[in-house]
């Protein structure tokens, strides 16, 4: 097996159902990726160290789904190159609008491109990494054109 390219993260166990669309995504075009629990709240030393080393081991973007006060794709943001793609989760009884708010308002100079809240939003980010790593990976970029493709075809 060779190196993730890709790390999705998310802040609980309870996360796991709706990230799993971003596995499913990033599996179906053959893209290493690793998924990990981690939380800008209850771990935050063990996020902030994820983020730092996560370059140097080859991770080329980083996914982060996290539900309520949504902090985890920020503070990867914060301490990473990377780009951070955010997943806001509906987990609390604002339905997500709580999560969105925290994870696109992202103060000026530490981005984090939000997604939709939900199953959605898992599927765009990875669809999203891919379209990243596309513009280094020509085989990549060849099935996101199929995969574009056959979407229409079945329209
Ligand atoms: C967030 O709080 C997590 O990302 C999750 O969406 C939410 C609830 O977490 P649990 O209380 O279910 O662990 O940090």
């Amino acid at each position: 097996m060779s190196k993730p390219r890709v790390g999705i993260l998310m802040g609980s166990q309870s996360d796991a159902e709706v990230m799993a669309q971003a596995s499913q995504v990033l599996t179906e075009f053959s893209v290493e990726h690793e998924v990990k629990i981690l939380s800008a709240h209850r771990a935050p030393d063990k996020t902030a160290e994820y983020a730092r080393s996560a370059a140097d081991r080859g991770i080329e973007v980083l996914i982060a789904g996290a539900g309520a006060a949504a902090h985890l794709a920020g503070t990867l943001a914060a301490h990473s190159l990377l780009p951070v793609i955010g997943v806001p989760l509906a987990a609390s009884s604002l339905q997500g609008m709580d999560a969105l708010l925290a994870t696109v308002q992202m103060p000026g100079g530490i981005p984090v491109a939000t997604m939709a809240i939900g199953k959605a939003g898992a599927k765009n980010a990875a669809l999203f990494a891919i379209q990243i790593l596309s513009r280094q990976d020509a085989g990549l970029f060849e099935k996101l054109a199929q995969y574009r493709a056959e979407m229409r075809a079945a329209f």
